[in-house]
């Protein structure tokens, strides 16, 4: 193997990776666990990125890549898999950027219920988080699904690897009320074998 994905797959962005890398056919890649948290995650992946964050994509000739945004670009590159299509380049980054958006919020909202006692979460924090979501989700529902039924793109693969999460962890929110359009695109999305292959609920 040439190369090292440093991860969890409890990550979603983690599973970006991996889903790009089941879907762009990129077999020289090779998985390794390792612990990431705000509290100080473990010495293979401080090394390996200095802010301690998961993904991070170690090359033997090269400088290590993190962010997911930073990794899934360089793998589709490399693999000239095309799901950042020059013709709807930028529709395609701000798709992939609020998917991670998503995903930051919903991830924060969970560290903060298990990192800090509960007499001391800040509620009005965590309702700002989840409206960052909410929000997207509707802006996902209503401007952005005749991208996500266009040609497979890192956009939908990030959105896609979002909602996971949002299942995953945030499962006592009903996110599919009201986004008829958006549960259907993904409830047919997860069947693809990336999407069961990377599932977190069966690592
Ligand atoms: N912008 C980063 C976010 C990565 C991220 O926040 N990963 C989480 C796991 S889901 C993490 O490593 N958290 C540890 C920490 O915040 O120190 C990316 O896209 O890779």
């Amino acid at each position: 193997m040439t190369m090292q994905i440093l991860g969890s797959p409890a990550s979603p962005f983690v599973r970006k990776t991996l889903v790009l890398l089941h879907e762009a056919n990129i077999t020289d890649v090779a998985f390794e666990r390792v612990t990431a948290s705000p509290l100080g995650g473990d010495d293979t992946i401080n090394t390996a990125n200095p802010l301690g964050k998961i993904p991070a994509l170690v090359r033997n000739g090269g400088p290590t890549l993190y962010d997911s945004r930073v990794i899934t670009r360089f793998l589709d590159h490399r693999a000239q898999a095309g799901f950042y299509p020059e013709a709807r380049l930028w529709d395609t980054l701000t798709l992939e950027a609020t998917a991670d958006g998503i995903m930051e919020a919903a991830v924060g909202y969970i560290y903060e219920i298990r990192h800090r006692p509960e007499d001391m979460w800040f509620k009005p924090w965590l309702d700002g988080q989840w409206t960052k979501v909410t929000r997207s989700l509707d802006a996902l529902e209503s401007r952005w699904m005749s991208h996500l039924h266009g040609p497979l793109d890192m956009g939908q693969i990030a959105v896609a690897c979002a909602l996971g999460y949002l299942d995953f962890r945030h499962g006592d929110k009903p996110w599919r009320d009201g986004r008829d359009s958006l549960a259907a695109w993904y409830g047919k999305f997860s069947d693809r074998p990336s999407m069961q292959e990377t599932d977190p609920a069966k690592s």
